[in-house]
């Protein structure tokens, strides 16, 4: 037990070749000499993977052992990505296993490349969620993720004539190394079926059905870099052996025989696509109980365990929602409270109460979600009669306090009086909650103005809070970035920065370091240079590191004006048209770089893509352009793509309609990584130029407050495209990018369809923005020293302090130092 709970673990190149080989042959079957890059990844992978197991072991039985208080981030998202080359520099193990692999005569890159991205989440949120759990791990927190173990992730993205295809991503084709599955951790899971009240306790129920599925765990370790600490993201999968019916296929019946099996198995197959729209699927809603009913068991399974009374569950565990999609988990803990434990109506809602907090991450109206209550009556009768009571002891409680005023209950009512009834989970979750929160300052504000309005005036300011969102400085700068960050590394005097950021601070000393300054501009060439040949791989298109990088990578949805973007690059093509060779050659030579998915049946957002392909194909073949003007969209983002290219950036455009994007985390990386933004005020584009100062920032457009001006205008009013907006209109029109009736609607949508996203309010101040940044750029030292500034004040932005935050006024978890359990 003794070595076996040594937190050490070894690191000579001997015993890693030994553990490497060892799984060649033992766990691949294959040997040295016929060994691929394919399987040299898998028993690499594998290796690392024992090390790992050695201190999840370790930390879980410490946590368990100091009877910690956890926490547990319930996300249907996890947007991961690789894990091989992140657990290496946690277990700061990559030089000893580049060595190990060069004497076997693969190079250390290649073999990172082999891993695929596991892709269970679409963006942001999901994205949010991964850089959580790795901070929560490198701080010491007791913390675990609880998500769904899709069988497909993020669908992969081709691009085909212009048009996103989509294909499925088959990401467990091969071996996962990053998984261990726990069998002995499956929790059966009901639907459907009757309720019978127990004669003697009005609260509680039996709830009687046939449709029971089993939910099996999945663990994946989530390496702290720099401590022994490692974090945990707990993934359900339905299992179907026992759903065979051996009778119906010994009958001949073979389709009935796996019929259930295929029912069950598919709640675990597909992460829905969507992007701040909910699209109400009734397959959803079973999705999204059968995660919250196996993750509320789990975690009160395992508070059983310390033998402590359930009213002290909050002392032990605290939950978090990201969204509403796990929001059932309150209704789900009520269930287990009342019927299982027997507890009263009352005590039971306090301990909920105290463990539940909800982060809000849209005021989307689209991506509200809401379940009609006929459906979710048929599918969980249980929570939905549990629902109704929530909702009329929160109603009884308002009616007391504003006696007659019905329309206050009217708006702030769980169920929707609509037909059929709505019920509304954004309300659920904030009235089982002790706080909310969303994601950047200004939309805590906008959500405390707009749909928690009447909830703040009931429930009291202080439940309603901030925690502006942040990413991990171990992957967005560390892992994707090793020239800068081994500046950075030279500047601090080591690599702890990477844990505490706020070191970057120091980088200010250096800013008139000519010889820093070369070097740091060395480096975003560098990696440019590698952003200029993934270019060519993906797409084949040849670009000239040397231009300014432009790019805009995220989902493609209307809120982000991608089409604002692909217009403002018609016009510019435009005016290059119109000068003379010698004053085009004077140009500033530009890549104007896209990447990102549309949801699948979002026919504006793929419409985007084709245009913006569709301009790409003949900017790209006019000779007289030539290098001066290039666009590029790459096929397939993911988060090794993001990797690749946000440290490639000149500038970056995050570009939304004032107060539509809640904060963006993109925005972070880029300006991390030595990138200016281009940005409307919006999300957390404004605390980022509150960091770094304004002139490290190109702000242009309308502000949130008067957005609903500008619409209100418009629904009555012809919207006035000024000459450049036209212009890039009548481009389209004359056939310019091919047919331009194709691309009819989307201009529609500006001059026709009320403008929602007002482009034609913010394209003047939008080209003048892009005018002010060229100039910047034709200003090296001035850019440099922008790019210094801009990384060393950001401090703020690593997801270190963001989970401090939360662990301090959400959760109340203190840090826990995983030392030896001997
Ligand atoms: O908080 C993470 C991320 C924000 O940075 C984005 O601004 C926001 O759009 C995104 N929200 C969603 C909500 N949707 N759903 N489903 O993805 O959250």
């Amino acid at each position: 037990f003794q070595n076996y709970s040594h937190s050490e673990i070894a690191r000579d190149t001997a015993t890693i070749k030994n553990s490497v080989i060892m799984h060649l042959t033992a766990t691949f079957l294959r040997t040295p000499t016929s060994m691929d890059s394919g399987h040299a990844y898998l028993a690499s992978a594998f290796s690392v993977r024992d090390r790992l197991l050695q201190r999840w072991n370790l930390t879980n039985e410490f946590h368990d052992r100091m009877k910690a208080k956890r926490v547990y981030y319930m996300s249907l998202e996890f947007l991961i990505g690789r894990t091989f080359d992140n657990a290496l520099l946690a277990l700061d193990l990559r030089k000893e296993y580049g060595q190990t692999l060069g004497e076997v005569g693969f190079r250390l890159e290649d073999i990172i490349d082999e891993e695929r991205d596991a892709a269970l989440g679409n963006g942001g949120l999901g994205r949010l969620a991964a850089c959580y759990v790795d901070s929560m791990a490198c701080s010491d927190y007791p913390g675990w993720g609880y998500g769904l173990r899709y069988k497909y992730g993020m669908f992969q993205q081709q691009i085909i004539n212009g048009y996103q295809v989509e294909v499925p991503d088959c990401w467990l084709d091969s071996p996962n190394p990053w998984e261990f599955p726990r069998p002995d951790v499956t929790y059966p899971v009901k639907f459907y079926g009757h309720l019978v009240r127990d004669p003697n306790n009005d609260d509680r129920y039996v709830w009687e059905s046939n449709v029971v599925y089993d939910a099996m765990a999945f663990d994946v370790p989530v390496p702290g870099y720099g401590t022994t600490n490692v974090g945990n993201i707990r993934l359900w999968s339905c299992k179907t052996n026992s759903l065979f019916d051996l009778n119906k296929f010994n009958s001949g019946d073979y389709g009935g025989a796996t019929g259930g099996q295929v029912a069950a198995q598919i709640l675990t197959d597909v992460l829905y696509p969507n992007d701040n729209t909910n699209d109400g699927k009734e397959l959803r809603l079973r999705q999204e109980y059968l995660f919250c009913s196996a993750t509320l068991q789990d975690i009160v399974a395992r508070f059983k365990k310390t033998g402590r009374p359930m009213s002290e569950l909050p002392e032990l565990a605290a939950i978090q929602l990201n969204d509403t999609h796990p929001t059932l988990g309150i209704p789900e803990m009520m269930r287990i409270l009342l019927d299982e434990e027997e507890m009263s109506w009352d005590d039971a809602w306090d301990v909920t109460t105290r463990t539940f907090a909800f982060t809000n991450h849209t005021i989307l109206p689209e991506a509200m979600e809401k379940w009609p209550v006929p459906m979710l009556d048929k599918i969980l009768p249980r929570h939905m009669g549990i629902i109704y009571k929530i909702n009329l002891y929160f109603l009884q409680a308002v009616e007391k306090r504003f006696p007659g005023d019905r329309d206050l209950l009217r708006r702030i009512s769980i169920i929707e009086e609509s037909n059929p009834q709505q019920v509304r989970m954004a309300f659920l979750a904030c009235v089982g909650s002790h706080k909310v929160n969303g994601v950047a300052a200004i939309h805590s504000d906008i959500i405390k103005q707009t749909i928690f309005k009447d909830f703040v005036r009931i429930q009291g300011e202080d439940k309603f809070i901030n925690k502006t969102n942040g990413v991990s400085p171990r992957r967005w700068m560390n892992e994707c970035n090793p020239d800068m960050s081994d500046l950075i590394t030279d500047v601090v005097g080591d690599r702890s920065w990477v844990n505490d950021l706020a070191k970057v601070k120091k980088l200010e000393e250096r800013v008139s370091d000519s010889d820093f300054r070369r070097r740091w501009w060395d480096a975003k060439q560098k990696n440019k240079q590698r952003l200029a040949e993934y270019i060519l791989t993906t797409t084949g298109i040849q670009v000239n590191p040397n231009a300014l990088f432009d790019v805009q990578v995220k989902r493609i949805h209307e809120y982000k004006r991608q089409l604002m973007n692909i217009l403002s690059v018609i016009y510019r093509y435009h005016c290059l048209k119109q000068m003379t060779p010698e004053v085009r050659a004077k140009e500033l030579h530009r890549v104007v770089i896209f990447a990102g998915k549309a949801a699948s049946g979002y026919w504006v957002a793929k419409q985007v893509i084709k245009l913006i392909n569709a301009v790409a194909e003949v900017v790209n073949a006019d000779e007289e352009i030539g290098d001066v003007l290039k666009v590029v969209f790459i096929p397939d983002y993911s988060v090794t793509a993001a990797e690749y290219i946000i440290p490639a950036s000149d500038i970056s455009q995050h570009i939304s309609t004032a107060g539509t994007e809640a904060s963006g985390t993109s925005n972070m990386k880029f300006v991390l990584n030595g990138g200016i933004i281009l940005g409307t005020v919006d999300g957390a584009n404004i605390e980022i130029g509150e960091e770094i100062g304004e002139e490290q920032i190109f702000f242009f457009g309308c502000l949130a407050h008067e957005v609903e001006d500008f619409r209100h205008y418009l629904r009555f009013n012809q919207p006035k495209p000024d000459d450049a907006l036209q212009t890039a209109f009548d481009m389209i029109q004359r056939n310019t990018f091919g047919d331009g009736a194709i691309f009819q609607p989307l201009i529609d949508s500006i001059v026709r369809g009320g403008d929602v996203y007002l482009l034609s309010v913010d394209f003047p101040s939008y080209i003048q923005a892009h005018n002010a940044v060229e100039d910047a750029y034709r200003n090296r030292e001035e850019w440099i020293t922008k790019s210094i500034l801009s990384v060393a004040r950001m401090s703020k932005f690593s997801s270190d302090r963001s989970i401090q935050e939360y662990a301090e006024e959400v959760w109340n978890i203190e840090p826990v130092r995983v030392t030896s359990c001997s």
